[in-house]
């Protein structure tokens, strides 16, 4: 596998600089969210460091690639979406990052899905509160991040959801089903 320094120098290689400082940004939050949650630091770090490798990608190369290991539902999806699935198959192939949890965690990181684990939780708030974001709602996001990861999820997912349907986008079903489940979560307590 890659070693964190080795990471760095193909992100910055394949990504802008306004994308390369979001992930600095990314890795940053990720490393936090890690310690406080008791999350694995280094898996969180090097996911955070890989988790939009794939962003600039060409859109078929990705439907093509997730169509060779069976996903094909994907085809209906644009590159906001498909860096994430793609990049978890392109780092496991072309980086040698073995670790399942390092690899979900990148798969779910724009979605979200339903039930993520500690870690995939963190790399997806850390991607939507890191500072260089600044939409409307980010600083309550951050406040949500101290109280749960579970809280901090489902207000990111209410928020993408709202956007969403304000831009009358299409809404993944990974996305509606996360939603579903942090909010049933969230009642049951
Ligand atoms: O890659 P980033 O910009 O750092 O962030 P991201 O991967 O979390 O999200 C990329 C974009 O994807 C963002 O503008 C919101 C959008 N998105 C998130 N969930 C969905 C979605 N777009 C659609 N169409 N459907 C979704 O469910
Ligand atoms: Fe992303
Ligand atoms: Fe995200
Ligand atoms: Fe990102």
């Amino acid at each position: 596998t890659v070693t964190t320094t080795e990471a760095w120098n193909i992100v910055r290689r394949h990504l802008p600089e306004k994308r390369f400082k979001h992930t600095v940004g990314v890795r940053d939050t990720a490393i936090q969210l890690a310690q406080h949650y008791q999350v694995d630091e280094k898996k969180a770090e090097l996911a955070a460091i890989v988790h939009d490798l794939c962003k600039y990608f060409n859109i078929d190369e990705m439907k093509q690639g997730l169509a060779t290991v069976g996903e094909h539902h994907w085809a209906t999806c644009g590159s906001e979406l498909l860096h994430a699935p793609y990049g978890a198959i392109y780092v496991e192939k072309e980086l040698g990052i073995k670790d399942n949890d390092v690899l979900q965690a990148i798969r779910s990181h724009t979605t979200g899905r339903a039930a993520m684990s500690p870690l995939e939780q963190v790399v997806f708030v850390a991607d939507y509160i890191e500072p260089n974001r600044s939409f409307l709602g980010v600083d309550e996001a951050r406040k949500y991040a101290t109280v749960s990861l579970d809280a901090a999820c489902l207000f990111s997912l209410t928020n993408t959801i709202q956007y969403l349907l304000s831009k009358k986008s299409p809404i993944h079903p990974y996305t509606v089903e996360a939603y579903n489940y942090y909010t049933l979560k969230g009642e049951q307590k």
